[in-house]
């Protein structure tokens, strides 16, 4: 095995994080000696032991504590993730590697934490340990895009996502509820909330479509997304199909609300003027571990996160239909000209008739 085999394999150790450890990142470890692996490890559990100590913990269980000593000494640790340099749930792992008196550390990108964000490896090199940055970023980028994103700009990873037709309207002015994309697009959507811990839609939605706002088949989601409604105007709240299965309401308007008194301690309201507003959520939503939002807004929403510069990932399905002048479109002039100069496709992918196309803000925004 190489080089290349193991940092692809520290990849995909931290995988079996997935859904347990956030709001940390996914991080896997492989510690190597003489090319041939010695010990692996991956975080399990957010507030549990990091990858690199259960990696050692992995070569002390299989090879004893003598054997296990001097196999870690001057061995070479692969990480996804620069080695934390800092005390916070569990010990630095820089103190652990030094502890085993590693020769040299490969680690796939700096931690974006500004807490440690280069401290781990001149903490290592200071201690005469080699180390390599770089090996397979753009994997490590993308597995960790939600933590990368909360820790540099301090709120969720925004998704904003719209069917559209193809002269890019998004439903009729006057009549809701059309259905514009195919049901294998509406299932790729199911796939696509379940990566996110929130959704967002705007009053209007909720007003005149009533939706549910879960992630599907509802019986198999242990935890549902919370559900983020923007604006004012929301009709009979009670009468709400959003309150038949949800974990955690959000409610962001400049109006004073009634809520429902038996599901008060799920639901937060955010009294907001218009410039404050979205700040405020995002605090909120971070302070409870709310790490991600899937914007499923209507053509106000959309356009005013776009404007804002709020918003990471761009999804949008094209259906091969035609709406004409009676159409709606997904977002004003404004914000359209703004996507044209700040977004960069990822990925295009077919869902049969749909084309879904995959964009990535390069000018993302903080708060
Ligand atoms: C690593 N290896 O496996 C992980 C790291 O609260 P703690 O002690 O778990 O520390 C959390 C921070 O540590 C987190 O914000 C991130 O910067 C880093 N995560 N680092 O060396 C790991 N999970
Ligand atoms: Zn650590």
């Amino acid at each position: 095995m190489s080089s290349k085999d193991f940092i692809s394999q520290t990849l995909t150790l931290a995988k079996k994080g997935k859904g347990k450890v956030a709001p940390n990142p996914m991080v896997g470890c492989v510690i190597t000696k003489k090319g041939k692996i010695i010990g692996e490890g991956w975080h399990k559990r957010y507030g549990k032991d990091h990858a690199e100590v259960n990696a050692i913990k992995d070569c002390q269980a299989k090879f004893g504590k003598n054997k296990s000593k001097e196999l870690l000494k001057d061995s070479c640790f692969f990480v996804n993730l620069e080695p934390c340099s800092i005390k916070n749930n569990t010990p630095a792992c820089t103190d652990s590697i030094i502890g085993v008196q590693a020769a040299k550390v490969v680690c796939s990108i700096k931690d974006p934490n500004p807490r440690i964000n280069g401290k781990g490896i001149n903490k290592l090199r200071a201690a005469g340990i080699k180390v390599e940055v770089g090996a397979a970023s753009d994997e490590a980028k993308e597995l960790n895009k939600i933590f990368i994103v909360n820790q540099k700009f301090k709120r969720p990873f925004i998704t904003i996502k719209y069917a559209q037709t193809l002269d890019q309207m998004i439903g009729y002015q006057a009549k809701r509820g059309i259905q514009i994309s195919n049901a294998r697009s509406k299932q790729d959507v199911q796939n696509i909330r379940k990566e996110h811990s929130s959704i967002l839609i705007g009053a209007n939605t909720l007003r005149l479509d009533n939706p549910r706002l879960t992630s599907r088949p509802e019986s198999k989601i242990k935890i549902q997304p919370a559900k983020i409604i923007v604006g004012n105007n929301f009709g009979r709240l009670i009468q709400k199909n959003i309150f038949k299965n949800f974990s955690h309401i959000f409610f962001v308007s400049s109006e004073k609300l009634i809520v429902p008194e038996k599901y008060s301690s799920k639901i937060t309201c955010i009294q907001t003027n218009k410039r404050n507003g979205l700040q405020k959520l995002f605090k909120e939503l971070m302070l409870r571990g709310y790490t991600s939002i899937l914007v499923e807004g209507g053509k106000s929403i959309i356009s005013s996160f776009i404007k804002k510069g709020y918003f990471d990932e761009l999804i949008v399905y094209t259906a091969p239909r035609i709406l004409g002048s009676k159409g709606l479109k997904a977002m004003d002039n404004k914000a359209d000209k703004i996507i044209d100069t700040v977004t960069k496709v990822h990925s295009i992918e077919n869902f049969g008739e749909d084309i879904k196309v995959t964009y990535i803000n390069k000018k993302a925004n903080g708060i």
